[in-house]
C-alpha cells in the first residue's frame, strides 16, 4: 500500500527524494488570506501538541523548513494539490480545498501526531505529489439530537471527526417527538417545554441561540455547513406540548420518550401553525450561513395527502421568503417541488417523484448509509429495520447507480444519519460512526473507478492508531485488518 489516505486522492505520486521532516526549526507560511492564515493556525495547534516545537504561523515568504500554505485563485470547489519535498511542504487550493489538503498531510504524518501530549517522535512526511477534488459537492453526516440530546462540546467531537475524513455538511436533526433543540427567541416555550425530556425518560435539554451560533462558528471553520433540521408536520409532539394550540385537538400532548413514530402532528389547515413556522424559519435562517433548511416531511401517517401536500407547499415557500432553499426527506416529493428544493432519498419511494419536480437529491439509502443501523445482530446499539449494516455495505455501493431512475446528475451528494433512539452519548455515537463514517466520506469523495474495497480495508486499519490518540471510539469490525 502506497499510503492510508481516507478517502482516498484522485492522484497521488510518490517522488524519489528525501522525506520532510518537522523539527524545532519548522513553521508554517500563509499568505493574506484570512481563512487560509485561519487553516494555518489550526494545524499549528495541531503539531504543537504533539511535537512540542514552537511552529509559528508566519505571513511572510520563507521557503525552506516550511509548510507552505497558499491560496490559488485558479482553484475551484474544494479542489487542492500537495507537493512533499525534503524543504517543504507545499499546499495549494482554494481555502475550503487547502483545509481538505491539511487533512491529507495530518494523515500523512505518523498515527501520534494526533496526541495531546508531547511524544518523542520522528516526524516524517513521505515526498508524494498529491491532487485531489471531490467527486460531490454534498458529503454530509446527520446527528440526531432530539431523540438523545448532545452538548455543544459533543456535537463539536463529532464535528472534529467529520473535519478528519473531508466531510462538509453537518445536518443536526433539532426536533422530533422527544424534544425540541434549539431556542426560539419568539417562541420560547418550545425550547422551555419541548425540550426537558428525551428518549427513555432523561433531562434532555436545548441549545440557546448563541451556543447553537458557537456550533455553527466552529464547523464553519472546518468548512462544514450546519444543515438545521426542524421535523414537520409529523414528530411534532415536543413542539405540541409548548403550542398545543397547533394541534387540530388543541389538546396539550404528554411528553413522549418512547421510540414510535408517525403519529404526531401539526394541523395543515390552522394559520397558526404557518404563523409559529414562519417565526422557527426566520430565526433558524438567520442563526444559517449556509443556504439550506430541513423541514423533514418524513413518515406523517396522520394526515390525508392532500393536506400533506399543501403543507410542504407552503412550508416550501416559507424557507424561500426567508431566503433558505428547503431540503425534505424523501416523502416531500409528493408535493411540487422547486427546482432548488433537495429531496434526501432514505427508502426509494419518492424520490423519482422528487426528481419529476426538478428537484435534486441527497443519497442516504437506509440500507447503505444509516450509520445508526447494527452492524451485525451481535453488536450492541443500533436499530435494524433498514438492514444490518457492516463496513463493506456502506463501502460498495454506487450512488450514481444504486436505485433505477437515478443518475450522477440527479444528486448532489451522500449523507450517513446516525438517528439517536440508542445512543446516549457521544462515545455510542462514535461506535457507531467508526470505521462506517470514513467508509461514507470515501463513497463522497473518491471517484467511483479509485475506489476499492480491498484497498480501503487496509488504508482504514492505519487509522485506529489515530482514533486511540484522539480518544474517539470504534468498532472492531472482523473485515478490517487492524
Ligand atoms: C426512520 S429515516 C426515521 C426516524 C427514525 C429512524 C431510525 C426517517 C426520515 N425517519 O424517525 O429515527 O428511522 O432509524
Amino acid at each position: 500500500m502506497a499510503h492510508s489516505i481516507v478517502p482516498a486522492p484522485v492522484s497521488f505520486t510518490r517522488n524519489e527524494g528525501e522525506p520532510f521532516t518537522l523539527d524545532s526549526t519548522s513553521s508554517i507560511v500563509v499568505g493574506t488570506d484570512a481563512e487560509v492564515a485561519r487553516t494555518g493556525e489550526m494545524l499549528a495547534v495541531l503539531l504543537r501538541a504533539s511535537t512540542g516545537y514552537a511552529i509559528p504561523v508566519r505571513a511572510d515568504s520563507v521557503t525552506t523548513g516550511a509548510i507552505i500554505l497558499r491560496a490559488n485563485p485558479a482553484a475551484s470547489g474544494e479542489e487542492y494539490q500537495l507537493r512533499v519535498t525534503r524543504d517543504s511542504v507545499r499546499i495549494a487550493g482554494t481555502p475550503s480545498g487547502i483545509f481538505r489538503g491539511v487533512q491529507t498531510l495530518r494523515q500523512l504524518l505518523p498515527p501520534a501526531i494526533e496526541s495531546h501530549m508531547k511524544l518523542n517522535g520522528t516526524w516524517t512526511v513521505p515526498a508524494v505529489t498529491i491532487e485531489d477534488r471531490p467527486r460531490f459537492a454534498w458529503r454530509g453526516s446527520m446527528l440526531d439530537v432530539a431523540r438523545h440530546f448532545f452538548t455543544v462540546d459533543e456535537v463539536k467531537q463529532f464535528i472534529d471527526l467529520l473535519a478528519l475524513y473531508k466531510l462538509n455538511v453537518l445536518h443536526l436533526h433539532l426536533a422530533d417527538d422527544q424534544g425540541w433543540r434549539i431556542e426560539i427567541k419568539s417562541r420560547p416555550r418550545l425550547a422551555e417545554m419541548g425540550g426537558v425530556t428525551q428518549v427513555g425518560g432523561g433531562p434532555g435539554g436545548f441549545y440557546t441561540q448563541a451556543e447553537y451560533a458557537d456550533i455553527v462558528r466552529y464547523a464553519q471553520e472546518r468548512f462544514i455547513s450546519i444543515v438545521p433540521e426542524i421535523d414537520m408536520p409529523g414528530h411534532t409532539n415536543a413542539a405540541l406540548i409548548a403550542h398545543p394550540e397547533l394541534s387540530c385537538s388543541r389538546i396539550a400532548p404528554a411528553p413522549y420518550t418512547g421510540t414510535e413514530v408517525g403519529w404526531s402532528a401539526f394541523c395543515p389547515n390552522k394559520e397558526e401553525t404557518y404563523a409559529l413556522i414562519d417565526d422557527v424559519i426566520r430565526e433558524l435562517a438567520a442563526l444559517t450561513p449556509g443556504r439550506y433548511i430541513h423541514v423533514g416531511g418524513d413518515e406523517v401517517e396522520v394526515l390525508t395527502h392532500e393536506e400533506y401536500i399543501r403543507f410542504i407547499e407552503r412550508v416550501q415557500d416559507i424557507v424561500v421568503r426567508h431566503g433558505k432553499e428547503m431540503v425534505g426527506w424523501e416523502e416531500v416529493g409528493k408535493a411540487r417541488l422547486r427546482p432548488t428544493t433537495l429531496a434526501q432519498q432514505w427508502k426509494s419511494d419518492s424520490a423519482l417523484l422528487a426528481l419529476k419536480s426538478g428537484a435534486k437529491l441527497i443519497m442516504s439509502p437506509s440500507p447503505r448509509a444509516y450509520l445508526d443501523m447494527k452492524y451485525t445482530d451481535a453488536t450492541e446499539l443500533g436499530l435494524k429495520w433498514a438492514a444490518l449494516i457492516e463496513v463493506a455495505d456502506v463501502y460498495n455501493w454506487d450512488p450514481a447507480t444504486y436505485q433505477a431512475g437515478v443518475t450522477e446528475r440527479d444528486i448532489v451528494g451522500v449523507e450517513g444519519p446516525i438517528w439517536s433512539e440508542t445512543l446516549r452519548n457521544i462515545t455510542a455515537v462514535q461506535y457507531l460512526a467508526m470505521p462506517r463514517l470514513p467508509a461514507l466520506a470515501e463513497v463522497g469523495w473518491t471517484p467511483q473507478s479509485a475506489r476499492e474495497w480491498e484497498s480501503f480495508r487496509v488504508r482504514v486499519a492505519a487509522h485506529a492508531p489515530r482514533w486511540n490518540y484522539l480518544g474517539v471510539n470504534y468498532h472492531r469490525s472482523p473485515q478490517i485488518p487492524w
